[in-house]
């Protein structure tokens, strides 16, 4: 496809689709493009193909065409940079032999999104200054993708890059740590917010359906979600919710899960019970596709899964994980309750772009919680009677952030994490424990027996983060 030329943009950029329906432009086109076949008429004999593949020829330049091939894989246009000569018009053919869909924001110019396999001639326009371009997709600007165009034979200038903070490349960013999408909700606020349906996340956990096969389906979406008391953006989601669906089984069961891709990005899912080539499984697909992801779950403990489309960071911080547990072949011990907390970090971003690429790979989170929403379970506490006994599944699913979950006023008599019991009730040694440890993409149980009355706190034992709202409240009658 030969892509037509926009007008020029600077600070924010609009979408692709802003410019393509503007009907200003459209007129533009097609007034350049009758421009052209004039001028083309009368110089046919002597114009080369590459410069009839830029259509407006008419309009006044100093320079010449140049026509560059760049071929884009792996997060990277390559080459990532060329020379032109002051006053020439860049013309880019464009080949994507990458697995997900990228696009090209140059000189105030954006290309349509350019799918695997696909091909586009890409004129970028007249330039007088060096000038810095990107891939507008979620998060590859942050990853690297990067494209400069140096100009030669012209006064040395700053790189005319668009746009405020937040477009600067990662690693350069606000030194203070303030959020400039969104007001943080503090304790005082949090813990006396109205905590609505569509944030709630039933942390009860039920027993596995019966049947040893599967069937689900996974249909990925991108909506505008509360993440925090008084804060929408959109967030990327399984099934609509954050964390996606807990899914339960048993040892020798199949999962069969038909991912159907109804965002406007690449996505994936990837899952860790499933011991599965990944090259066809974990593929990312474009929107409107759908795949089936089968495995089969050998070994029991609670799982990670998540979208595995690059950035992880991002498609994770946006809401895209979730939690698998599979029980052991004779079962678990008995107990009265049985929860599942996943444990996550919170970055606030635009309401209508989610969290800010730049500041999920920078690290700079701004809430954290368990279940996709800060101090839900203060809001909400977990009730039981006393002598019950409990079982809390926990996963951490970060992106990147440890996680030590303890119960204040409680001890845990059995622990499970990662393939093993470190302590278990009624073993001769009647030894315990005070808090499961979690890096990113771990997880486990604790069990306890809450044996008096009380309002008994669960945190993640990294204080900071329980002060930003990983902490909930165990009411015990
Ligand atoms: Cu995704």
């Amino acid at each position: 496809m030969t892509l037509p030329v926009g007008p020029p943009t600077s600070g924010h950029r609009p979408p692709p689709e802003t410019a393509k329906d503007s009907d200003w432009v459209s007129w533009l086109v097609i007034g350049l493009a009758i421009a052209a076949v004039v001028v083309l008429g009368v110089t046919l004999t002597t114009n080369t193909g590459a410069e009839r593949a830029s259509a407006p020829a008419a309009v006044a330049q100093s320079g010449d065409t140049v026509t560059e091939t760049i071929r884009i894989e792996g997060m990277s246009y390559h080459p990532n940079r060329v020379e032109i000569p002051a006053g020439s018009r860049l013309v880019l053919e464009l080949s994507n032999e990458d697995n997900q869909p990228h696009d090209l924001t140059l000189n105030g110019f954006t290309t349509e999104l350019i799918g695997p396999g696909e091909t586009a001639t890409f004129d970028a326009g007249v330039f007088t200054a060096d000038t810095e371009g990107w891939c507008t997709v979620a998060g590859h600007r942050a990853q690297g993708m990067i494209f400069n165009v140096v100009v030669t034979g012209a006064a040395a200038g700053p790189a005319a890059t668009a746009g405020p903070g937040h477009d600067m490349p990662a690693g350069t960013g606000q030194v203070s740590g303030g959020n400039p999408f969104a007001e943080v909700p503090g304790p005082a606020t949090r813990l006396s917010a109205d905590l609505g349906d569509e944030a709630w996340f039933d942390p009860v956990l039920g027993p596995a359906p019966t049947g040893t096969v599967h069937e689900l389906e996974f249909n990925v979406t991108e909506k505008i979600r509360e993440v925090a008391p008084g804060h929408r953006q959109v967030q990327w989601l399984f099934n609509g919710q954050a964390p996606g669906p807990t899914l339960r089984g048993r040892v020798g069961d199949t999962f069969r899960i038909t991912l159907r891709n109804d965002g406007t990005m690449g996505h994936s899912v990837d899952f860790h019970a499933g011991e599965v080539s990944p090259d066809a499984p974990m593929a990312t697909i474009a929107p409107g596709e759908s795949l089936v992801y089968e495995f089969v779950a050998r070994r029991w403990g609670i799982w990670m899964y998540h979208c595995a489309t690059a950035p992880m960071s991002l498609h994770i911080a946006n809401g895209m994980a979730g939690a698998v547990i599979i029980d052991p072949p004779a079962g678990l011990d008995d107990v009265d309750h049985e929860y599942a907390l996943v444990g996550h970090e919170i970055f606030l971003g635009p309401e209508d772009t989610g969290a800010d690429a730049d500041r999920v790979s920078a690290g700079r989170y701004d809430l954290a919680g368990f279940n996709g929403f800060p101090n839900q379970y203060d809001l909400r506490p977990i009730e039981i009677n006393a002598g019950e006994r409990a079982r809390f599944w926990v996963l951490n699913v970060g992106p990147d952030n440890p996680l030590s979950f303890h119960i204040v006023g409680a001890v845990f008599d059995t622990v499970f994490s990662e393939g093993e019991y470190s302590v278990r009730n009624g073993l001769a040694d009647s030894t315990g424990a005070q808090a499961l440890p979690l890096l990113p993409a771990q997880g486990g149980f604790v069990e306890v027996t809450f044996e008096e009355p009380g309002t008994y706190t669960f945190v993640n034992h990294i204080m900071t983060d329980a002060e930003k709202g990983q902490h909930g409240s165990i009411i015990v009658r």
